[in-house]
């Protein structure tokens, strides 16, 4: 172990003290060496220790922050994550490194290849997903640095992608409604207090003993409690046992939720997604299809929406009602392609409100995790209060997407004043009133979207 990626304690008041920070090169510079240090050969590990296999999103995100240093290496990337795609098209949220054999729960828990023909036989994967970011990441990289090169590789990567939106499209939505099923808090943000009355329902049955990376390398208060992390687990073992079919999932999983965040990232990466088909010449049909799942999705974000919270709400399938916890995740309406203009100037009211990038105290005008006003915050703990970068990134793209740039170029500034901080370290999340960074640090995805905000913030000047 090299110690990197690990805190070594945090001096709060050297942010009064007018703390030196590192210019729009330095940043960018240190951005490329984290993810050059992350680097395994061929992919990027989220984070030195914490997360040292594949993971799906950050993948994408990597990519995106790629895209601005070395194009080739972005897209190999993502080349190497859907080279684990399993049978079905889904894309699972972790591709496990057989090299790093130290991180528990690992692979046996999920048993993949032993429980589903659909999943890859050469490497082991999870059986769960993540938000569909993918496209997304492609076409900033066709626009940022495409060649003839990178596009005769995104060609052949693209029957893969439209696989991907097929699966989500289907079988995570057999209903047709235009919002995607997630079946584990794991799927997105794990500890978010969105998921806590769905999991306070579920019983949780006999367990094996099983192990935990994570809290011996971050602070246990930084990351899930046991109490939750045991019900991560029992989830884990009844979707193995159902051997990861949706159908079969669909029928018997006490936790079903229909995730708006995960259904605008996907209305958002299908536009995209309809892009490069056009671009690679795919056939008329499969470009209207690819339309026709993002505005089926936009419409049904659309139809989340809750005025009296100025946020989209997810739904509980289970429980047949909307999840009315005011999280980040609520302010994905940004994310939809022609979203209602009416709602998306109220996101942004609500983004910039004091529930989020504008309550009192903050050290940087960053958005939370969680409503500052909600029961549920709680500014150390993981998703339940701490600024990510990665959820602020997505906003702000949201926003450059609806042409609302000045609005961006309000949340771009003091992410990137918060991460220009050396003692920042490219941190997982940030306590948000002092700025402390928490959980890993040297988080590929930070530094992926420095390296993008940065990018676009010089061609804006
Ligand atoms: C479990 C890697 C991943 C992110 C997730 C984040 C966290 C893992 C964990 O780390 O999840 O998959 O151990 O908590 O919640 O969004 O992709 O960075």
């Amino acid at each position: 172990m090299d110690g990197r990626g690990v805190r070594q304690g945090f001096d709060g008041a050297a942010l009064s003290r007018s703390a030196p920070t590192w210019s729009p090169r330095e940043l960018r510079d240190e951005a490329i060496a984290v993810l050059a240090r992350n680097d395994v050969g061929g992919w990027t590990k989220p984070a030195p220790r914490l997360y040292p296999h594949q993971w799906s999103w950050d993948t994408a995100f990597i990519a995106i922050g790629l895209a601005r240093s070395d194009p080739n290496r972005a897209l190999g990337e993502l080349e190497h994550l859907f080279s684990a795609q399993w049978g079905d098209g889904r894309v699972p949220h972790i591709v496990f490194d057989p090299n790093a054999r130290d991180y528990r729960p690992g692979p046996d828990l999920w048993a993949s290849a032993a429980v589903s023909e659909l999943a890859p036989r050469a490497v082991a994967t999870s059986g769960i997903i993540q938000p569909p970011v993918h496209a997304i990441a492609v076409w900033r990289l066709l626009e940022v640095a495409s060649s003839e090169a990178i596009r005769g590789r995104v060609a052949v990567l693209y029957p893969k992608l439209l696989a991907w939106h097929r699966y989500l499209a289907e079988r995570r939505d057999p209903e047709g409604s235009g919002l995607i099923t997630i079946y584990h808090p794991w799927e997105g943000t794990d500890n978010s207090p969105r998921w806590d009355a769905a999991l306070a329902r579920i019983p949780v049955g006999a367990i094996p003993p099983y192990a935990r990376t994570d809290v011996s390398v971050v602070s246990a208060d930084e990351r899930p409690t046991s109490g939750e992390y045991d019900r991560y687990i029992w989830l884990v073992s009844l979707l193995r046992d159902a051997g990861y079919d949706d159908a079969t999932i669909q029928n018997t999983h006490p936790f079903l939720i229909k995730d708006v965040q995960k259904s605008a990232v996907f209305s958002a990466a299908c536009r995209s997604l309809e892009r490069i088909a056009e671009l690679v010449g795919a056939p008329r049909e499969e470009r209207s299809q690819i339309a026709r799942w993002g505005e089926r999705s936009g419409r049904a974000v659309q139809s989340s929406w809750d005025d009296a919270l100025g946020l989209a709400l997810d739904t509980d399938l289970r429980a047949g009602k909307p999840i009315r916890v005011a999280t980040s995740a609520g302010l994905c309406t940004l994310l939809v392609p022609d979203m209602d203009r009416a709602i998306a100037d109220r996101t942004e009211q609500t983004l910039f409100g004091p529930d989020f990038a504008g309550a009192s105290g903050l050290a940087f005008p960053v958005v939370l995790s969680t409503a500052r006003s909600s029961p549920e915050f709680r500014p150390r703990a993981y998703w339940r209060g701490p600024a990510w970068p990665l959820s602020n990134w997505l906003l702000w793209w949201g926003m450059t997407q609806r042409g609302s740039d000045a609005s961006a170029a309000r949340l771009r500034a003091p992410n990137l004043a918060l991460l220009s901080r050396p003692e920042a370290h490219f941190a997982e999340y940030f306590e948000p009133f002092t700025g402390e960074p928490l959980g890993s640090l040297d988080q590929s995805w930070t530094a992926a979207v420095a390296l993008d905000w940065l990018a676009t913030q010089e061609a804006s000047d």
